[in-house]
């Protein structure tokens, strides 16, 4: 895969560890009237994410000089973020799958209100791990507004959520290209992008590296659902309880079922390669995002 020495492996292995340990240490205790909803929302968040969405932000924030290590808070809060917004989407008045993580979704192994209430928690912590006093303390207050601002823009209205809505707006009907690429851009980018902006603004980005590494957020970004999208068709083995191609191809838009397997693999390459491109400024100390972009096009190729 060309990423000089860079061993990605043991890169994703070493940050994935710091941040499930803040996660264990953080998650509130399973006690209390509420112990229910606690353990649906734990059962989630540890059930085997890759934990990308915070490593981003971890890795960004060294790319421009800032100390990960402090920002490990901020990072947690992500993941709990894009775990809300799985649990609530695999729920039957969504895109109702049994399945995720290689495990029962937290509807089915709790039930569907518990899930819904799960999903609402953990976006909640998110929001206290972002406020936290051992947060709070380690970064300058304007930066850390300003890290916040992106990321709840990035999952509301005008992003994730509106994304969601559009997507399910279009199940069963033709669509084209470019209104499926404003669902990935509010699904799916937006959040990637604001994952690794965040990183980079705790870290004390210049107005010029921002600009950089929005590049390399968007394009990784679109590189990811695409790749996402294809892993749906080709099988990976961890997708339990998804659908099959034709069901794919009947209801819901995406790449595959506008453009076919081969131009959409092509698409996700150029995708992969313009997120490379921007990392330029960086030189080697952009080894880490390099390696990142490169493994998720790897996954189908
Ligand atoms: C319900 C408000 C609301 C939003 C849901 C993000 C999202 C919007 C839905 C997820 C649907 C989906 C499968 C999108 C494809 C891209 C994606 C988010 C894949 C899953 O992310 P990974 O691969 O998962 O990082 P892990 O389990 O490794 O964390």
């Amino acid at each position: 895969m060309g990423s000089n020495k860079f061993n990605l492996e043991s890169y994703l292995k070493e940050r994935g560890k710091k941040v499930e340990e803040i996660l264990e240490k953080y998650f509130p205790k399973e006690e209390g009237y509420g112990k229910r909803v606690i353990s649906a929302g734990k059962y989630s968040l540890f059930a085997g994410g890759k934990r990308i969405r915070p490593i981003l932000c971890l890795a960004s924030c060294e790319v421009v000089g800032g100390d990960w290590r402090k920002i490990l808070l901020f990072a947690a809060g992500i993941e709990c973020i894009h775990t809300y917004s799985l649990i609530h989407d695999d729920l039957p008045c969504m895109d109702d799958d049994d399945f995720r993580r290689g495990k029962p979704s937290c509807h089915k192994a709790f039930d569907e209100a518990t899930a819904i209430l799960a999903g609402d928690g953990l976006q909640a912590l998110a929001f206290q791990f972002f406020t936290h006093p051992d947060l709070v303390r380690n970064v300058k207050k304007t930066k850390l507004l300003k890290a916040i601002y992106i990321i709840s823009k990035a999952i509301g209205f005008e992003g994730m959520v509106g994304g969601q809505m559009v997507d399910l707006l279009m199940e069963g009907k033709k669509g084209n290209p470019r209104i499926l690429k404003w669902i990935h851009l509010n699904k799916t980018v937006r959040l990637i992008e604001a994952s690794v902006l965040s990183g980079a603004i705790l870290g004390g980005a210049k107005a010029k590296e921002l600009k950089a590494l929005s590049s390399y957020g968007k394009n990784l970004g679109f590189a990811f659902q695409i790749v996402d999208d294809l892993l749906d068709i080709l099988g990976d083995e961890k997708k339990l309880g998804k659908k099959t191609f034709s069901d794919v191809k009947k209801q819901k838009l995406t790449y595959p079922s506008l453009f076919g397997i081969e131009k959409t693999k092509e698409l996700a390459k150029r995708y992969t390669e313009k997120a490379i491109s921007a990392l330029q400024p960086f030189e080697k100390s952009a080894l880490p995002l390099k390696a990142i972009a490169e493994f998720v096009l790897y996954r189908v190729h």
